[in-house]
């Protein structure tokens, strides 16, 4: 990185003795048990990761590896170059290690099947690897028993920097590595510190987090407001085709493949249209349909205010994800599922009227 964050030592020292007890007392004591007895571990974010699964992912084998232990990060996708903001990012392992992993660690994700590929690989371990879950997502559904699923978390990185006190981590080694790697993820999540799941404990961690020489703005700016032009001839593009739906209630735009092709832009830097589709005052459902391929149809839905919740939206799609940001992947071409989603919008809304 260009910019590094200031250690405030005695902050962070006394930020980390304020904050421990509060972690062993939320870390549920099994899966710090299990974290603390392994000694060759995977672990695995969600397909096509973010910011939190990636620094989740990579926080952990940090805090882990600096044990003597052997952990592997691995991911079915390739970390989008915009995550290059995350100190370690090239350790990521794009296949499953030929060794039998004593556990495996999911973060950021309810279940193998979210994992893409390498759930195949998951599947397939024997019944000794002990199986954790580390999640904040809402429809977590895992019936791993080894799991910590707060949706009070922010982020994963919430939770993985609680984990971190637990173990007694040292945040500020290497220029603060950990503490960068963990606030990646929060600010991610949070756009940093601006959405409604942050919490003053979300801020504590992020405080402790600047204290151990996170560079939070550097960080933010890199994430949320740095952009190649193709990004932005993309987004001009396609929100130039809003258009709106239930008497401008739901807003919506779609982005097809040749959007992608006449732009020169790549499909992750489509990252944030929803978002500003969000920001339509007169609206209080935002939703975003990408054409994956020409029977495959991503939706990203936000809402607000009294519109539904997002999950209720998607999850007659099958996704998942929180109350107010939530997505699915609809096996169905773009025209189709732009029609069945703003139907669903509709009943949803005309139900809650019912009701
Ligand atoms: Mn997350």
């Amino acid at each position: 990185m260009s910019e590094q964050g200031t250690i405030n030592r005695p902050d962070y020292l006394q930020r980390a003795g304020a904050l421990t007890p509060i972690a062993l007392q939320l870390v549920p004591v099994e899966v710090l048990s299990a974290l603390q007895a392994a000694k060759r571990l995977w672990i695995v974010p969600h397909e096509r990761p973010d910011a939190d699964a990636l620094g989740a992912a990579l926080g952990l084998q940090q805090i882990l590896e600096r044990r003597g232990v052997e952990a592997v990060v691995v991911s079915s996708d390739v970390p989008p170059a915009v995550y290059q903001v995350i100190p370690n990012i090239s350790d990521v392992s794009l296949a499953a290690p030929e060794w039998i992993p004593d556990t495996i660690v999911l973060v950021d994700c309810a279940d193998p099947s979210r994992t893409g590929r390498i759930g195949v690989a998951i599947e397939s371990l024997p019944d000794s690897t002990q199986r954790i879950l580390i999640d904040h997502h809402v429809s977590n559904t895992s019936t791993w028993p080894l799991a910590w699923i707060d949706a009070h978390a922010a982020a994963t990185c919430e939770l993985v920097s609680l984990i971190a006190l637990a173990m007694s981590a040292d945040f500020t080694a290497n220029n603060g590595r950990l503490a960068t790697t963990l606030a990646a993820g929060i600010i991610m999540d949070t756009a940093t510190f601006q959405h409604g799941n942050t919490t003053s404990r979300t801020l504590e961690v992020g405080a402790l987090l600047l204290a151990a020489g996170a560079p939070i703005s550097e960080i933010s700016r890199k994430i949320y407001r740095s952009k190649p032009r193709a990004q932005v001839e993309l987004h001009a593009r396609v929100l130039a085709q809003i258009k709106t739906s239930d008497a401008g209630r739901t807003i919506y735009t779609t982005m097809s493949l040749s959007d992608l092709q006449e732009t020169g832009a790549t499909p992750e830097m489509s990252e944030g249209i929803v978002d500003a589709l969000a920001q339509v005052t007169e609206s209080n459902v935002a939703i975003f349909l990408k054409e994956d391929d020409p029977n495959t149809t991503r939706i990203s839905v936000r809402t607000k205010g009294d519109g539904p919740e997002a999950t209720a939206v998607t999850k007659a799609f099958g996704g998942g994800g929180h109350a107010r940001a939530s997505g699915a992947t609809v096996e169905r071409p773009l025209p189709d599922a732009l029609a069945e989603v703003l139907a669903h919008v509709s009943t949803l809304r005309s139900r809650a009227k019912e009701g």
